[in-house]
């Protein structure tokens, strides 16, 4: 990171506030969009996030007692949690568990855990499918990791990640955010396969050709995410089964009107259908990306949309609307980011065009009675840190 890092001095200001001292040192994790490759993760396939320069700040200083002391901004509040309470999965809820959840997945993993005092600073909206929970576990992993000498090698921190929200914070999600928020660099989307974990690190430079990402946050309130989650997923493991693979990442396009034949009910063909064409938009992205031709994956993006909202069924009208201004506004592709149930939406538009767009989107909210959309544009940023 270059320049003054507002969000570094606000974490170390409130460290001293309340600690007395200098924190021993700040680490930083980002959140992330998706640029394609929705709800394969879990699926053994393939998925395309990019690293926000949003990002959460965890300052730091280690105790001689298994003790942990975190205040957080956003929160408001302080909270404080011993080994027996990191023992116990759920025991420590709301945001704290994604804090005690990493202390947790580190000792399951056998490492030497440190006490700590932590305050935690953020720019990631919280609640708007940015991945602030992820954010928040790959900060605290990589301060605790630092602050311990553990030796874990930055390859197996998202899977560590990934089962403390797993585990700890029973949230059944897939690999993507924690790997996105731990592993991807600036200027580029993380090609990575959530099988074999191989990743690849795609040059992205929408500015550079004269585009930009718009991030439209869809302020829908969420419904029942964890549940209609857990039950996509339930649905396509299910599925894997009837058809006798280990993952529907082992179905192919070609090998599909076989599938689907194969499956009774019409809804799982729909889930499947999605993942397996969700999956080949992503290899097709990578290759538009690779041959420098960043417009022509908007149609990939608008026929991953068009896959969440009729396959999968993760859309609210919040967020179709604003799809669908975005795309009569002259975006090149529009699509919603992340698990679903409302977040935010992704529109490719001409750099010149962002004001424009973001301006139609608010008009057709107004038009149907939302709540007005927020916004802003994004350039992948890089991913968890410590900062200097
Ligand atoms: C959420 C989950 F946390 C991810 O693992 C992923 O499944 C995503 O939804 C959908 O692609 O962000």
């Amino acid at each position: 990171m270059t320049g003054p890092n507002p969000l570094a001095a606000r974490a170390a200001a409130a460290f001293e506030r309340l600690y007395g001292e200098a924190p021993a040192g700040r680490w930083a994790a980002p959140g992330r969009v998706n640029l394609i490759g929705e709800h394969t993760d879990y699926n053994d396939g393939f998925v395309l996030p990019f690293a926000l320069p949003q990002r959460t700040v965890v300052a730091a200083t280690p105790v001689d007692a298994p003790l942990w002391t975190v205040w957080s901004e956003q929160a408001g509040e302080q909270i404080t949690f011993d080994g027996t309470d990191a023992g116990k999965p759920g025991q420590v809820t709301g945001w704290g568990g994604y804090v005690a959840g990493v202390v947790w997945a580190l000792l399951d993993a056998g490492h030497q855990v440190p006490g700590a005092r932590l305050t935690v600073v953020s720019d990631v909206p919280p609640g708007a499918g940015l991945s602030s929970s992820a954010a928040l576990e790959a900060a605290v992993l990589t301060a605790l990791a630092d602050l311990g000498r553990i030796d874990l090698p930055v390859d197996d921190r998202p899977a560590l990640a990934q089962r403390a929200e797993n585990v700890y914070a029973g949230m059944p999600c897939g690999i993507m955010d924690q790997a996105a928020s731990i592993r991807c660099r600036a200027g580029h989307a993380l090609f990575l396969d959530c099988r074999s974990l191989a990743l690849e690190h795609i040059p992205f430079d929408a500015a550079g050709a004269g585009l930009a990402v718009l991030v439209i946050d869809s302020r829908a309130p969420h419904r029942h995410v964890t549940g209609e989650y857990a039950a996509r997923r339930a649905a396509c493991e299910s599925a894997a089964r009837a058809l006798g693979v280990p993952a529907l990442r082992d179905v192919t396009t070609d090998g599909l009107p076989v599938a689907l034949a194969r499956l009774d009910d019409d809804v799982v063909r729909r889930r499947v259908r999605h993942v397996v064409t969700e999956n080949q938009r992503v290899l097709e992205t990578v290759a538009l990306l690779r041959a420098g031709d960043v417009p022509a994956i908007g149609p990939l993006m608008t026929a991953s949309h068009a896959s969440m909202r009729d396959d999968f069924e993760i859309t609210v009208p919040e967020v179709d609307t604003a799809v669908e201004a975005a795309l009569s506004a002259g975006a090149y592709g529009a699509r919603m980011t992340g698990g679903g149930f409302g977040g935010c939406v992704l529109a490719l538009v001409d750099a010149d065009r962002v004001d424009a767009v973001a301006d139609a989107v608010t008009a057709a909210y107004a038009d149907r009675g939302f709540t007005p959309p927020v916004w802003f544009s994004a350039a992948p940023g890089a991913g968890a840190a410590a900062l200097p």
